[in-house]
């Protein structure tokens, strides 16, 4: 009698036990996954984020203390529309984030703190349930075969400075092609110039002409809204090194060895330097598909860093579209003019 009242109760805990096991399950996961995160900032030369990498789990929030032990440092999240959280010396800043999907996201500083700055980033794996993020295309400069590493000085640019509103009262010459978003992206606008240089039915337009027809084609797949945002980023993340005026000449610069005259990355030894865009072969002589691979994958090794995990694709086209701007605004005083 008494070994079967035993039985029972042993049988009556294990079931409890079973039925109670997503509970515990759920608690144990969730000490696993701490709510609150203590995340210091630190010169990257002094380690950078620490932690840099965390886990958390979609759904789940997770509060972010943040303090720095050196300088004023920054933190964001690439790709994800959020304000930039300001850390200070000495001082705590709180953050909750929730992540609704698994993924991998980079987190990074925003603030100029030295010269390795753009080395101070971190990943935050987010596992669990939820639809995983579309795997992305294929990079077009990849698609396009275009090696990012060679040369691409244009050899032919306007004598004057080209002037879209001019090009636009000429456009209905164009060939359907070049109104093209993917002529736009696969072409400079040398190579795109002298497409139409060949074209039997643009022959009675002078070459000035013809320049003004192809910063047309350029201002047809950019919009001003585009180009702020391009602005914008640049200072942000750029100008420390290529300059405000792209010049390669940035504060984090002026210290290398000024480039070589062909000012070309191939022909760097030693320092690597950004290109000078104030020249305008430079920049005429490059696609849109060439400058947005640079910029999202980087010159691996060359000094310019990789914003593949930072920008939207739409951020890039953006900055790509800004950066045209020094090459046509440069054309006028450009000593290469004369
Ligand atoms: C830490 C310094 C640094 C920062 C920051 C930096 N770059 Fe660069 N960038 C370089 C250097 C050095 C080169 C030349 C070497 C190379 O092309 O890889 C370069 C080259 C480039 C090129 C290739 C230009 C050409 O004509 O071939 C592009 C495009 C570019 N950078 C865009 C950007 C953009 C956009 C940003 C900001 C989002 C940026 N860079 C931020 C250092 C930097
Ligand atoms: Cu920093």
């Amino acid at each position: 009698m008494k070994h079967e009242h035993l039985a029972r109760v042993i049988i009556v805990t294990l079931l409890a036990l079973v039925l109670a096991l997503p509970v515990i399950g759920k608690f144990l996961w969730h000490l696993s996954y701490p709510a609150v995160l203590e995340m210091h900032a630190r010169l990257p030369e002094s380690g950078g984020w620490s932690p840099s990498t965390i886990t958390v789990r979609s759904g789940q929030p997770i509060t972010l203390r943040f303090t720095s032990e050196d300088v004023v440092h920054g933190f964001a999240i690439g790709k994800l529309n959020q304000p930039e959280i300001e850390i200070l010396p000495g001082e705590f800043v709180e953050a909750t984030l929730t992540f609704s999907a698994p993924g991998t996201y980079t987190f990074y500083c925003t603030r100029w703190c030295g010269p390795n700055h753009w080395r101070m980033r971190g990943v935050i794996n987010v596992i669990g349930d939820g639809s995983t993020p579309t795997p992305e295309p294929t990079p077009l400069y990849l698609v396009l075969g275009i090696d990012l590493d060679t040369p691409h000085r244009a050899e032919i640019m306007p004598h004057r400075m080209a002037d879209p509103q001019r090009g636009a009262k000429l456009k209905d010459r164009l060939p359907a092609y070049a109104l093209e978003h993917t002529t736009y992206l696969s072409n400079s606008p040398a190579s795109l110039w002298m497409r139409l240089r060949a074209e039997p039915s643009l022959q009675v337009l002078n070459d000035d002409d013809l320049w003004d027809l192809v910063a047309w084609v350029w201002e047809q797949h950019t919009s001003p809204q585009a180009i702020a945002t391009g602005q914008k980023l640049y200072a942000q993340n750029c100008a420390a090194c290529h300059g405000e005026t792209g010049q390669g000449d940035g504060v984090m610069m002026r210290d290398l060895s000024p480039p070589p005259s062909d000012n070309h990355i191939t022909t760097y030894n030693g320092h690597t330097r950004p290109p000078d865009w104030s020249d305008p072969r430079q920049l005429l002589g490059a696609s849109p598909a060439l400058l947005a691979g640079k910029v999202t994958r980087g010159g691996m090794g060359t000094g310019m860093p990789y914003w593949g995990p930072i920008f939207t694709p739409e951020q890039i086209d953006a900055l790509v579209a800004y950066l045209y701007r020094f090459a046509w605004n440069a054309l006028p005083e450009h000593p290469l003019k004369r």
